[in-house]
């Protein structure tokens, strides 16, 4: 039997021997790794996110909270399905300038890495100039930003507009994502895709792989929406 209850009570508690105890009991027990995830851990996150905002939770408590998911994320990498191999497809992620969360995009690095999708994460407040170094160092294809605040979802559309500028936006395909954005947004801004999850941004990233002359990724992310 899972323990969804356990884990998201554990986690907001910061209980890091109980919360990775019970991730691993629901392993044994045969949960679906997505489960785990989706139902006990980033539903923790959201019941963390709820008391930071209302001010039960402080920043430290919340940080704690985040290297535990991690640590959990570590966990349950080898059991999240997806793997397989992708050669050929190189994607650069990176959380936007200004933004410094990192849960959600290292989860979306880890599920490409599992199926074999070679990932260069180039970590948290990324400014557009390192995207572009990136995308002409390592000739990668694909680029996935992420953000996390309402307040960098500006700085997605700076980031692709600078990219346009660079004179690289026909090189690669660029996809967002992160809780507050949108397909609408992604449309807006002129990205070429938008993952809710990371599952959806693997299975997307997979799609282009396999169509690179698709030139109407919109409607193929439409496949890939949870
Ligand atoms: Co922050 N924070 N935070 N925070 N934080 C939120 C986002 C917030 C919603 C909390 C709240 O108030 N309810 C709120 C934003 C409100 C808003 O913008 N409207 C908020 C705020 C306000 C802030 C600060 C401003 C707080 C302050 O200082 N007063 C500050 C900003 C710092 C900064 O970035 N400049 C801040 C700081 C922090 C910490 C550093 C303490 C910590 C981050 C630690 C870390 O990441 N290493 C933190 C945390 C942990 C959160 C919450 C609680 C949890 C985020 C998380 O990890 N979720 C968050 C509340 C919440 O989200 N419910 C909150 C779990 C993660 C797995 O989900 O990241 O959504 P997510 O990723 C998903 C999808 O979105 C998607 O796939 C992932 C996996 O399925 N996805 C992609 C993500 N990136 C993708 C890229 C893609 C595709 C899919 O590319 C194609």
């Amino acid at each position: 039997m899972s323990d969804f209850h356990g884990i998201i009570k554990a986690l907001v508690a910061c209980d890091t021997t109980r919360v990775t105890g019970l991730v691993n009991v629901a392993i044994a027990d045969g949960i679906a790794a997505g489960d785990i995830l989706n139902n006990g851990l980033i539903a923790g996150m959201d019941i963390v996110g709820e008391k930071m905002e209302s001010g039960e939770m402080f920043i430290p408590e919340v940080l704690m909270a985040a290297r535990i998911m991690g640590q959990c994320a570590t966990i349950l990498q080898p059991f999240l399905g997806e793997q397989g191999s992708t050669p050929g497809v190189g994607v650069i992620i990176g959380t936007v300038k200004g933004d410094l969360h990192d849960i959600g995009k290292n989860l979306v690095a880890m599920m490409m890495e599992s199926a074999g999708i070679e990932v260069y994460d180039l970590g948290v407040d990324i400014a557009p100039e390192n995207f572009i170094a990136c995308i002409k160092e390592k000739n990668a294809r694909i680029v996935c930003l992420s953000a996390l605040l309402t307040t960098t979802m500006p700085m997605m559309k700076q980031t692709v507009d600078a990219i346009v500028e660079s004179g690289l936006r026909d090189r690669v395909k660029l996809l967002v994502g992160g809780a507050p954005v949108t397909r609408a947004f992604a449309e807006e801004i002129g990205a070429d895709g938008f993952a809710a999850d990371a599952g959806a941004a693997t299975r997307l990233v997979k799609l282009l792989a396999n169509s690179p002359e698709q030139t109407d990724h919109l409607e193929l992310e439409t496949q890939c929406l949870r």
